[in-house]
């Protein structure tokens, strides 16, 4: 018997077979959750509807999280097809690529509001739209990084849109606790997935999780996804509006 069984859930953000919400939804899958799947664009859907089917899933929807007749129409479906919902996973996040490089100071007043949109608000907008669903034992995560906390060159802007996320996580936690919903993100540390593609710092970010961290390695999708499993279900019960690291200790290091 899985943890999940009976359970739905929600994934936003698989954009191939190495991101991370893909290995969510397949760590959520195995203990027998039933899941549906989102996507942006043409491009990504012809990589995401095999990923989805291959786990049974039937509802792939499209969704750009910036656009609120998409979100709209998301919910809609999981209403008339499900009725309810316990698990949403939130694992998206963009920024220009010229603000992930350089001097953060010069980050554009457009840079900042997409990053903020697409990285922040849309687990307002998504935790607002999934809420009349839920009921108590529902589970809402996301995906953060040190970033929002921290100096990391070249993360910039997107680590004011982690710092934003982190905040809306603790009042939204606050907002769906009475009715027994739980909201919690992850930090993960560096995974070389599409979004760490182009980060000419990557490498030397992953080479020094291998030299400082506790565990002297870096974290895979797997080791997230099996937090991600600890959150949707009941074994985090008395959990709420938490950052949960997942970076094999890097987090906890003074130098
Ligand atoms: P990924 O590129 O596989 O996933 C990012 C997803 O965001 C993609 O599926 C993309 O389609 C989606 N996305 C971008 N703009 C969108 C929009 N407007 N509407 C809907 N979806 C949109 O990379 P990933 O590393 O798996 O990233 C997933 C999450 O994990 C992100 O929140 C990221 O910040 C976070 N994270 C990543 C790392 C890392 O090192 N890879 C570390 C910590 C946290
Ligand atoms: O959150 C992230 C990645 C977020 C991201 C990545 C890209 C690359 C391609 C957001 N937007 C874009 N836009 C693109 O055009 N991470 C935690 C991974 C990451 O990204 C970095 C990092 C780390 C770690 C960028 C600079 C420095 C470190």
């Amino acid at each position: 018997m899985g943890l999940l069984e009976g359970k739905r859930g929600i994934i936003f953000g698989v954009a191939n077979e190495r991101s991370i919400a893909w290995a969510i939804a397949q760590k959520l899958h195995s203990e027998g959750m039933e899941l549906a799947f989102t996507y942006v664009g043409e491009t990504l859907e012809s990589r995401v509807r095999p990923l989805a089917k291959s786990l049974g899933a039937s509802l792939i929807l499209p969704c750009d999280v910036t656009n609120d007749e998409d979100i709209k129409s998301v919910f809609k479906t999981l209403e008339i097809e499900w009725g309810s919902l316990d698990t949403l996973v939130h694992s998206v996040a963009f920024a220009n690529k010229e603000e992930l490089k350089g001097a953060f100071v010069k980050t554009s007043r457009e840079g900042f509001a997409l990053a903020l949109d697409v990285s922040a608000y849309s687990l307002v907008a998504l935790t607002r739209e999934a809420e009349p669903l839920m009921s108590a034992g529902s589970s809402i995560m996301s995906m953060t990084y040190l970033g929002s906390s921290r100096v990391v060159p070249n993360y910039n802007v997107m680590g004011v849109a982690k710092a934003a996320l982190e905040a809306s996580t603790r009042y939204l936690a606050a907002d769906l606790g009475p009715k027994g919903i739980r909201v919690n993100s992850i930090s993960a540390g560096p995974i070389k997935t599409l979004a760490a593609m182009g980060i000419s710092s990557f490498n030397a970010i992953l080479n020094l999780v291998e030299k400082k961290a506790p565990l002297k390695r870096n974290v895979t999708q797997d080791e997230v996804a099996s937090t991600a499993l600890y959150l949707a279900s009941t074994l985090s019960s008395g959990v709420t509006g938490e950052i949960i690291y997942v970076d094999s200790g890097y987090n906890i290091m003074g130098s």
